[in-house]
């Protein structure tokens, strides 16, 4: 692989040395897991939920071909998992935090807004992702702005080397890049053919 621009951290907040090297090391130790889950079928995805006093409350890969389901993405998996065990649908009360590997598809903003988690921490920026992978990511106008007006903390693009690297390997092992059949370009053929 060509070794593409180290990338800087990125927030939506007064970046928190602290905080930030705790996230540093939660997800270069997500990115080093994520390994053993795709060798035994997980999608390239790893998320985990913390509370404010550092105690692991879940932890879930990205489970869409071994589990057959288009939304059990790694954040949806911890998010669901977090709730069956917190016996809840809102966690805004449990001041919690998610860790991932790569940043949220628009699928997941949508689930971490709604489940009340209050900070966000992710590795590889989701362009990287489609670029190294060709995961469609979907569209995410001004998301960073988006969760500050809610009172949710984003740090993205922590440690992004390794992150790559991981994507970068599922790449080259030829393991499955999900993507659902679409005809983009009918309606537009059609309309010229008329
Ligand atoms: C994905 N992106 C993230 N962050 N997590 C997953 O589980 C994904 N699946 N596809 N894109
Ligand atoms: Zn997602």
């Amino acid at each position: 692989m060509q070794k593409s621009k180290t990338l800087s951290v990125i927030a939506n907040k007064k970046i928190d040395k602290s905080k930030l090297d705790n996230a540093s090391k939660i997800i270069l130790e997500l990115q080093h897991e994520l390994k053993k889950y795709i060798n035994t079928g997980h999608g390239p995805f790893l998320a985990a939920i913390y509370d404010s006093k550092g105690n692991l409350i879940a932890k879930a890969a990205n489970s869409v071909v071994n589990k057959s389901c288009s939304h059990n993405h790694a954040e949806m998996n911890a998010i669901k998992l977090a709730e069956k065990k917190l016996r809840t649908y809102d966690l805004s009360k449990y001041d919690l935090s998610i860790y991932v590997t790569s940043e949220p598809c628009m699928m997941c903003l949508g689930a971490i807004i709604w489940s009340g988690i209050k900070e966000v921490y992710y590795g590889v920026p989701s362009k990287r992702v489609t670029k190294i992978t060709g995961f469609d990511e979907g569209f995410k106008p001004d998301w960073f702005n988006e969760f500050k007006k809610r009172g949710i903390t984003v740090y993205g693009q922590i440690e992004t080397d390794a992150g790559e690297q991981v994507l970068q390997d599922y790449v080259t092992q030829g393991h499955i890049i999900y993507k659902p059949k679409r005809n983009y370009f009918a309606k537009a053929t059609r309309a010229i053919h008329k």
